[in-house]
Protein backbone atom coordinates (compact mmCIF):
# COMPACT_ATOMS: atom_id res chain seq x y z
CA UNK A 1 0.00 0.00 0.00
CA UNK A 2 1.52 3.54 -1.58
CA UNK A 3 2.83 5.61 1.88
CA UNK A 4 -0.48 8.05 1.57
CA UNK A 5 1.26 11.97 0.47
CA UNK A 6 0.97 14.67 2.75
CA UNK A 7 -1.42 16.08 0.65
CA UNK A 8 -3.43 13.36 1.00
CA UNK A 9 -2.91 12.92 5.06
CA UNK A 10 -3.99 16.83 5.25
CA UNK A 11 -7.18 16.17 3.54
CA UNK A 12 -7.82 13.53 5.58
CA UNK A 13 -7.23 14.75 9.04
CA UNK A 14 -9.77 17.98 7.47
CA UNK A 15 -12.35 15.24 6.39
CA UNK A 16 -12.12 14.03 10.05
CA UNK A 17 -12.50 17.15 11.53
CA UNK A 18 -15.41 18.27 9.62
CA UNK A 19 -17.11 15.11 10.90
CA UNK A 20 -16.59 16.13 14.69
CA UNK A 21 -17.77 18.46 17.41
CA UNK A 22 -15.00 17.83 20.03
CA UNK A 23 -11.16 18.53 19.43
CA UNK A 24 -8.29 18.15 21.34
CA UNK A 25 -4.57 19.43 20.49
CA UNK A 26 -1.61 19.02 22.36
CA UNK A 27 1.11 21.25 21.43
CA UNK A 28 5.20 21.53 22.24
CA UNK A 29 7.95 23.32 21.82
CA UNK A 30 7.79 22.81 17.85
CA UNK A 31 4.86 24.90 17.81
CA UNK A 32 6.98 27.97 18.63
CA UNK A 33 10.31 27.33 16.73
CA UNK A 34 9.21 29.26 13.43
CA UNK A 35 8.21 32.28 15.92
CA UNK A 36 12.56 31.70 16.67
CA UNK A 37 11.83 30.21 20.67
CA UNK A 38 14.50 27.56 20.50
CA UNK A 39 13.08 24.08 21.60
CA UNK A 40 14.41 21.68 24.02
CA UNK A 41 16.39 19.21 21.90
CA UNK A 42 16.96 20.61 18.86
CA UNK A 43 20.01 22.67 17.92
CA UNK A 44 19.99 25.88 20.76
CA UNK A 45 18.07 23.60 23.11
CA UNK A 46 20.88 24.20 25.47
CA UNK A 47 21.75 27.38 27.28
CA UNK A 48 24.81 27.40 27.95
CA UNK A 49 26.50 23.61 28.87
CA UNK A 50 22.96 23.48 30.96
CA UNK A 51 20.28 21.10 29.94
CA UNK A 52 16.96 22.24 30.81
CA UNK A 53 16.34 19.28 32.89
CA UNK A 54 19.47 20.09 35.21
CA UNK A 55 18.31 23.66 35.76
CA UNK A 56 14.89 23.26 35.90
CA UNK A 57 14.48 21.09 38.64
CA UNK A 58 13.47 22.49 42.27
CA UNK A 59 17.15 20.50 43.70
CA UNK A 60 18.65 23.09 41.32
CA UNK A 61 17.19 25.83 42.54
CA UNK A 62 17.68 24.97 46.16
CA UNK A 63 21.19 24.69 45.10
CA UNK A 64 22.04 27.83 43.08
CA UNK A 65 18.70 29.94 42.76
CA UNK A 66 20.50 32.51 40.92
CA UNK A 67 21.99 30.28 38.26
CA UNK A 68 18.32 29.39 37.67
CA UNK A 69 16.87 32.86 37.47
CA UNK A 70 19.89 33.79 35.19
CA UNK A 71 18.30 30.96 32.78
CA UNK A 72 15.03 32.00 33.28
CA UNK A 73 15.96 35.96 32.51
CA UNK A 74 17.73 34.26 29.63
CA UNK A 75 14.44 33.03 28.30
CA UNK A 76 12.52 36.10 29.32
CA UNK A 77 14.58 37.96 27.03
CA UNK A 78 14.74 35.24 24.18
CA UNK A 79 11.24 35.52 24.12
CA UNK A 80 9.98 39.03 24.56
CA UNK A 81 10.50 39.93 21.62
CA UNK A 82 9.00 37.22 19.43
CA UNK A 83 5.73 36.80 17.93
CA UNK A 84 3.31 34.30 17.72
CA UNK A 85 3.18 32.41 14.18
CA UNK A 86 0.57 31.26 11.43
CA UNK A 87 0.73 27.33 13.63
CA UNK A 88 -0.64 29.36 16.81
CA UNK A 89 -2.93 31.72 14.96
CA UNK A 90 -4.70 28.60 12.93
CA UNK A 91 -5.11 27.02 16.48
CA UNK A 92 -6.61 30.22 17.57
CA UNK A 93 -9.09 30.37 14.65
CA UNK A 94 -9.76 26.53 15.22
CA UNK A 95 -11.23 27.25 18.80
CA UNK A 96 -14.59 28.96 17.86
CA UNK A 97 -15.18 26.06 14.95
CA UNK A 98 -16.18 22.91 17.34
CA UNK A 99 -18.85 22.86 19.67
CA UNK A 100 -16.18 21.64 22.24
CA UNK A 101 -11.89 22.58 21.29
CA UNK A 102 -9.40 22.22 23.80
CA UNK A 103 -5.70 23.42 23.49
CA UNK A 104 -3.58 21.49 25.83
CA UNK A 105 -0.08 22.88 25.83
CA UNK A 106 3.96 21.93 27.77
CA UNK A 107 5.10 25.59 26.16
CA UNK A 108 5.50 28.19 29.06
CA UNK A 109 6.54 30.84 26.38
CA UNK A 110 2.62 32.33 26.69
CA UNK A 111 2.71 32.60 22.34
CA UNK A 112 -1.15 31.01 22.50
CA UNK A 113 -2.45 33.42 24.86
CA UNK A 114 -0.64 35.93 22.43
CA UNK A 115 -2.41 34.19 19.15
CA UNK A 116 -6.14 34.96 20.74
CA UNK A 117 -6.49 31.71 21.97
CA UNK A 118 -8.31 31.05 25.04
CA UNK A 119 -10.18 27.49 25.82
CA UNK A 120 -6.02 26.40 26.84
CA UNK A 121 -4.67 24.33 29.73
CA UNK A 122 -0.96 25.50 30.40
CA UNK A 123 0.12 21.83 31.89
CA UNK A 124 4.02 23.22 32.86
CA UNK A 125 2.81 26.66 34.01
CA UNK A 126 3.65 30.13 32.24
CA UNK A 127 7.38 31.76 32.45
CA UNK A 128 5.48 35.23 32.53
CA UNK A 129 4.23 34.30 35.59
CA UNK A 130 5.88 34.23 39.39
CA UNK A 131 5.30 32.29 42.43
CA UNK A 132 6.39 33.44 45.98
CA UNK A 133 8.29 30.38 47.82
CA UNK A 134 6.86 31.83 51.13
CA UNK A 135 3.66 32.72 50.95
CA UNK A 136 2.77 30.92 47.41
CA UNK A 137 0.98 34.48 45.78
CA UNK A 138 1.09 33.88 42.24
CA UNK A 139 1.23 37.28 40.17
CA UNK A 140 2.05 37.84 36.45
CA UNK A 141 5.04 39.98 36.35
CA UNK A 142 6.81 40.73 32.69
CA UNK A 143 9.39 42.62 33.97
CA UNK A 144 12.98 41.66 31.03
CA UNK A 145 14.86 41.33 32.65
CA UNK A 146 14.01 40.22 36.73
CA UNK A 147 16.14 41.10 39.37
CA UNK A 148 18.98 38.84 39.47
CA UNK A 149 17.18 37.29 43.12
CA UNK A 150 13.11 38.90 42.58
CA UNK A 151 11.49 38.80 45.92
CA UNK A 152 7.90 38.68 46.76
CA UNK A 153 6.14 42.76 47.40
CA UNK A 154 3.69 41.09 50.01
CA UNK A 155 6.22 38.85 52.49
CA UNK A 156 10.05 39.96 50.55
CA UNK A 157 10.43 36.49 50.23
CA UNK A 158 12.31 34.78 47.63
CA UNK A 159 10.03 34.34 43.73
CA UNK A 160 10.26 31.28 41.90
CA UNK A 161 9.39 31.02 38.08
CA UNK A 162 5.64 29.46 38.12
CA UNK A 163 6.16 26.60 35.99
CA UNK A 164 6.32 22.73 36.68
CA UNK A 165 9.81 21.49 37.14
CA UNK A 166 11.05 18.17 36.56
CA UNK A 167 10.34 16.10 39.53
CA UNK A 168 7.07 18.37 40.39
CA UNK A 169 3.70 16.67 40.11
CA UNK A 170 1.42 19.20 37.72
CA UNK A 171 -1.72 20.80 39.38
CA UNK A 172 -4.17 18.09 40.06
CA UNK A 173 -7.66 20.29 38.70
CA UNK A 174 -5.29 20.56 35.66
CA UNK A 175 -4.48 16.64 35.50
CA UNK A 176 -8.51 16.42 35.82
CA UNK A 177 -9.44 19.14 33.20
CA UNK A 178 -7.02 17.17 30.61
CA UNK A 179 -8.34 13.76 31.10
CA UNK A 180 -12.04 15.16 30.88
CA UNK A 181 -10.57 16.51 27.52
CA UNK A 182 -9.40 13.66 26.54
CA UNK A 183 -11.87 10.75 27.85
CA UNK A 184 -14.41 13.39 24.69
CA UNK A 185 -12.93 13.92 22.20
CA UNK A 186 -13.65 12.93 18.64
CA UNK A 187 -10.00 13.71 17.08
CA UNK A 188 -6.67 15.13 18.94
CA UNK A 189 -4.11 16.51 17.56
CA UNK A 190 -0.19 16.36 18.52
CA UNK A 191 1.90 19.09 17.57
CA UNK A 192 5.43 19.71 17.85
CA UNK A 193 6.52 17.44 20.51
CA UNK A 194 9.01 14.95 20.60
CA UNK A 195 7.10 12.46 23.25
CA UNK A 196 9.80 12.43 25.79
CA UNK A 197 8.76 14.11 28.81
CA UNK A 198 5.82 12.80 30.89
CA UNK A 199 2.40 12.62 31.48
CA UNK A 200 2.47 14.78 28.39
CA UNK A 201 3.80 11.93 25.85
CA UNK A 202 1.37 9.67 26.49
CA UNK A 203 -1.70 11.79 25.96
CA UNK A 204 -2.00 11.24 22.62
CA UNK A 205 -2.32 7.22 22.83
CA UNK A 206 -4.65 7.43 25.71
CA UNK A 207 -7.00 9.30 23.44
CA UNK A 208 -6.26 7.00 21.27
CA UNK A 209 -6.96 4.16 23.65
CA UNK A 210 -10.14 5.78 24.16
CA UNK A 211 -11.47 6.11 20.74
CA UNK A 212 -10.19 8.96 19.53
CA UNK A 213 -8.67 9.57 15.34
CA UNK A 214 -5.06 10.90 16.75
CA UNK A 215 -2.58 12.35 14.15
CA UNK A 216 0.54 13.87 14.77
CA UNK A 217 2.26 17.06 13.27
CA UNK A 218 6.10 17.16 13.72
CA UNK A 219 9.23 17.32 11.42
CA UNK A 220 10.27 13.93 12.01
CA UNK A 221 8.38 10.32 13.19
CA UNK A 222 8.78 10.48 17.68
CA UNK A 223 8.62 7.37 19.71
CA UNK A 224 4.64 7.27 19.56
CA UNK A 225 4.23 8.14 15.80
CA UNK A 226 3.20 4.27 15.34
CA UNK A 227 0.34 4.54 18.63
CA UNK A 228 -1.46 7.48 16.37
CA UNK A 229 -3.87 7.00 13.05
CA UNK A 230 -1.77 9.89 11.54
CA UNK A 231 1.42 11.36 10.89
CA UNK A 232 2.05 14.40 9.15
CA UNK A 233 5.35 15.49 8.33
CA UNK A 234 6.18 19.27 7.96
CA UNK A 235 6.13 22.31 9.65
CA UNK A 236 3.13 23.59 12.15
CA UNK A 237 3.14 26.57 10.59
CA UNK A 238 2.61 25.37 7.25
CA UNK A 239 0.10 22.58 8.13
CA UNK A 240 -1.92 23.81 10.29
CA UNK A 241 -3.05 26.57 8.26
CA UNK A 242 -4.25 24.24 5.60
CA UNK A 243 -6.36 22.69 8.42
CA UNK A 244 -8.33 25.88 8.68
CA UNK A 245 -8.48 27.04 4.93
CA UNK A 246 -11.82 26.89 3.36
CA UNK A 247 -12.20 24.24 0.43
C1 LIG B 1 6.01 14.35 37.15
C2 LIG B 1 8.51 23.67 32.27
C3 LIG B 1 5.36 13.02 39.00
C4 LIG B 1 9.80 24.16 32.81
C5 LIG B 1 8.81 21.30 31.65
C6 LIG B 1 11.37 8.19 33.93
C7 LIG B 1 10.49 7.72 33.00
C8 LIG B 1 9.34 8.46 32.74
C9 LIG B 1 9.09 9.68 33.36
C10 LIG B 1 9.99 10.12 34.26
C11 LIG B 1 11.11 9.40 34.55
N1 LIG B 1 11.79 10.08 35.49
C12 LIG B 1 11.14 11.23 35.77
C13 LIG B 1 10.05 11.23 35.03
C14 LIG B 1 9.06 12.22 35.02
C15 LIG B 1 9.53 13.44 34.22
C16 LIG B 1 9.91 13.11 32.81
O1 LIG B 1 9.09 12.84 31.97
N2 LIG B 1 11.26 13.18 32.55
C17 LIG B 1 11.74 12.88 31.18
C18 LIG B 1 12.91 13.79 30.86
C19 LIG B 1 12.11 11.42 31.10
N3 LIG B 1 8.33 14.23 34.25
C20 LIG B 1 8.19 15.05 35.31
O2 LIG B 1 9.02 15.23 36.17
C21 LIG B 1 6.83 15.73 35.39
N4 LIG B 1 6.32 15.58 36.73
O3 LIG B 1 6.09 13.36 36.44
O4 LIG B 1 5.60 14.32 38.46
C22 LIG B 1 6.69 12.48 39.28
C23 LIG B 1 7.49 13.17 40.17
C24 LIG B 1 8.71 12.58 40.48
C25 LIG B 1 9.19 11.42 39.83
C26 LIG B 1 8.36 10.77 38.93
C27 LIG B 1 7.10 11.30 38.65
C28 LIG B 1 6.99 17.24 35.13
C29 LIG B 1 7.40 17.45 33.71
C30 LIG B 1 7.36 18.95 33.38
C31 LIG B 1 8.76 19.56 33.39
N5 LIG B 1 8.69 20.95 32.92
N6 LIG B 1 8.74 22.62 31.27
C32 LIG B 1 10.65 24.86 31.78
O5 LIG B 1 10.30 24.83 30.58
O6 LIG B 1 11.65 25.46 32.20
S1 LIG B 1 9.01 20.06 30.48
C33 LIG B 1 9.57 20.87 29.03
O7 LIG B 1 10.29 19.89 28.31
C34 LIG B 1 8.48 21.35 28.10
O8 LIG B 1 7.39 21.92 28.77
C35 LIG B 1 8.12 20.06 27.36
O9 LIG B 1 7.21 19.30 28.10
C36 LIG B 1 9.44 19.33 27.30
C37 LIG B 1 10.13 19.53 25.98
O10 LIG B 1 9.48 18.69 25.06
P1 LIG B 1 8.89 19.32 23.69
O11 LIG B 1 8.01 20.48 24.01
O12 LIG B 1 8.33 18.19 22.97
O13 LIG B 1 10.18 19.95 22.97
P2 LIG B 1 11.41 19.16 22.26
O14 LIG B 1 12.42 20.19 21.97
O15 LIG B 1 11.77 17.95 23.05
O16 LIG B 1 10.78 18.61 20.86
C38 LIG B 1 10.35 19.53 19.90
C39 LIG B 1 9.64 18.69 18.84
O17 LIG B 1 9.10 19.57 17.87
C40 LIG B 1 10.57 17.72 18.12
O18 LIG B 1 9.90 16.47 17.97
C41 LIG B 1 10.80 18.39 16.75
O19 LIG B 1 10.96 17.44 15.71
C42 LIG B 1 9.48 19.15 16.58
N7 LIG B 1 9.57 20.36 15.75
C43 LIG B 1 10.58 21.28 15.72
N8 LIG B 1 10.23 22.31 14.88
C44 LIG B 1 8.99 22.02 14.40
C45 LIG B 1 8.55 20.78 14.97
N9 LIG B 1 7.35 20.23 14.71
C46 LIG B 1 6.53 20.91 13.83
N10 LIG B 1 6.88 22.12 13.27
C47 LIG B 1 8.09 22.68 13.50
N11 LIG B 1 8.41 23.84 12.92
ZN1 LIG C 1 5.38 36.10 49.49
Amino acid sequence: MAEQSNEGKIRLLKQKLAGCDNVVALTGAGISAESGVPTFRGQGGLWRQYRATDLATPEAFARDSRLVWEFYNWRREVLAPLHPNPGHLALAAMESRFAHFTLITQNIDGLHQAAGSRKMIELHGNIWWVRCSGCEKVIEDRRVPLPELPTCGACGALLRPHVVWFGEMLDPNILELVSQAIEACQVMMVIGTSGVVQPAASMGATARRRGAFVAEINLEPTPYTGAYDLSILGKSGEVLPFLVASG
